[in-house]
């Protein structure tokens, strides 16, 4: 079910790949998002309210309601288990491992 109100947050930075394939993501399932832009030269990311988000101070980390979920594959797999469940991510053995290595 898609949410009807942004409620997804996905802090990012424009210039970072792993935040991009989220941002791609997010735009295929057509689910709306807020950005927020985590400045690295200003070390946002090492500030103590990110690292109370992802103790790793890096980006991105999403936000879904009361969910704090950090790693761009992580969050690809929940995107996709949450809201389009059997639509991107195969559940047979061989076709899940297969997506795990081309996302690693
Ligand atoms: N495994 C993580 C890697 C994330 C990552 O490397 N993020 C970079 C930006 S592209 C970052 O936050 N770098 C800042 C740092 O590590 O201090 C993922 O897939 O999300």
């Amino acid at each position: 079910m898609k949410p009807t109100l942004p409620t997804l947050r996905l802090y990012r930075n424009p210039v970072s790949g792993h935040c991009h394939r989220v941002e791609l993501f997010l735009s295929l399932l057509g689910l709306p998002f807020e950005s927020i832009d985590v400045d690295l030269a200003q070390k946002q990311h090492k500030a103590p309210d990110f690292l109370a988000m992802n103790p790793l101070g890096q980006i991105p980390v999403l936000r879904d309601g009361e969910l704090t979920l950090a790693d761009s594959n992580a969050i690809l797999v929940y995107l996709e288990a949450r809201y389009a469940p059997g639509q991107w991510l195969p559940r047979d053995p061989v076709g899940a491992a297969r997506v795990q290595r081309w996302l690693s």
